[in-house]
């Protein structure tokens, strides 16, 4: 039976600013907070739906800011979203999508709040609507990226003894080349037998670069390199994965399903980073694995470095991949300094726990938000740095 409509009443925007627990140096910022970007979506039937649509470093990242987040859900989706019927979301979507270019981010961030308050009003896990859960935990890696080898090591070696994490992230490309395949190695060493080490480069480097370094690396026993070339260098990207020395991973490529496929038509990664706000939502996140498993892909569980919201809404995803190879690296929430949820996410044994209740299966502390949140009612204000 198709259920009775019931009116989305209203749509809010809330911008957070949470300070890091260290700074986190990426090639293309450093990062000493992090801005989230929850979305609110009250429907007509006392059901209320969250969604997070956090980016990296303002505007340093990619091409949506917090700022333009709010201010185009604001202005755009939410006076078309106000009256429409939330028991279903695809029609709701569907016409974002039609009216609207782009702001994938800011779709993203609604998509999870109209499947979050679906599944809280069919009683099940958000997981369920997207073809059901197929584990009931993920394994998370975390990141590197103080700027200090030493410093690295011994965070590794802490969250490792914690049983926290055994998989590494590590940042670079901020530095010179030798250096950066230097600190690389120094790690891999320090961590032999216990963690595994993966670079992420974020684009900083040319294929010559990375050539050079991918052989340093598969030397060392590196498992993984993620995005080393620009994200408009498929053809680069390709060649690199032909070479073979260390699998490669594409994450800035991947805007959706339109570059999922192109990428997987020449088989131009090993590895696809999907990520449910690059994908423009949850849906197209879908779409991406599902590309990625018809041309034999391998999978891994990406982040926006999103708090709670956006992390358990990912992680609602991920748990319905057939095969999610390389695990994923929902972290976010542990970088942050606050916590936004009456209860923490449960990161045990390696892995982040998906919980059991309808919807997302969390329950934010809005008045802990309520104090941390940006004074916006002024118009537009510079962000911490
Ligand atoms: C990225 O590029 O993968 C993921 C972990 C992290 O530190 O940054 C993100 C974004
Ligand atoms: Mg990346």
């Amino acid at each position: 039976m198709i259920a009775t409509p019931v009116m989305i009443e209203s749509v809010e925007t809330i911008l957070v600013d949470v300070p890091t627990i260290r700074p986190h140096r990426l090639s293309v910022a450093t990062m000493n907070h992090q801005t989230l970007v929850l979305v609110r979506i009250r429907c007509a039937d006392g059901v209320s739906g969250v969604g997070e649509g956090t980016t990296i470093g303002g505007l340093a990242y990619g091409e949506e800011s917090p700022e333009s987040i709010k201010v185009n859900i604001d202005t755009y989706f939410a006076p078309l979203l106000k009256g429409m019927d939330a028991t279903r979301p695809g029609v709701a979507m569907t016409k974002l999508r039609t009216l609207y270019q782009g702001n994938r981010f800011a779709k993203s961030a609604v998509e999870t709040a109209l499947f979050d308050a679906q599944a809280q009003r069919l009683g099940v896990p958000l997981s369920e609507l997207f073809g059901g859960r197929v584990r009931d935990a993920v394994d998370v890696a975390w990141t590197l990226a103080s700027g200090d080898t030493q410093r690295d090591i011994e965070e590794a070696e802490r969250v490792f003894e914690a049983k926290r994490h055994r998989v590494f992230k590590l940042k670079i490309g901020a530095r010179a080349l030798a250096d950066d395949v230097a600190h690389v190695v120094a790690i891999r060493n320090a961590l032999a037998g216990r963690g595994e080490v993966r670079v992420d480069v974020n684009q900083a480097w040319t294929e010559t670069e990375t050539i050079w370094a991918a052989r340093r690396f598969a030397d060392a026993g590196v498992a993984l390199i993620e995005q080393p070339v620009a994200a408009e260098n498929r053809a680069g990207l390709k060649r690199l994965t032909d070479l073979a020395h260390v699998p490669i991973m594409a994450d800035e490529a991947l805007h959706g399903p339109a570059d999922a496929f192109a990428i997987a038509s020449e088989r131009g990664a090993n590895v696809f980073a999907v990520k449910i706000a690059q994908s423009g939502g949850l849906t197209g996140a879908a779409h991406v694995a599902a590309i990625a498993a018809a041309a034999d892909i391998d999978l891994y569980g990406g982040t926006m470095l999103e708090g709670a919201v956006g992390t358990i809404a990912s992680a609602q995803l991920f748990s319905t991949f057939g095969e999610l190879k390389w695990g994923t690296e929902l972290f976010g929430p542990l970088l942050l300094t606050e916590e936004i949820l009456t209860e923490p996410l449960r990161y045990e044994n390696f892995s982040l726990q998906l919980p059991e209740g309808p919807g997302l299966g969390i329950v934010l502390d809005w008045s802990k938000i309520e104090r941390l949140r940006r004074d916006t009612s002024r118009g537009a204000s510079v962000a911490m740095s």
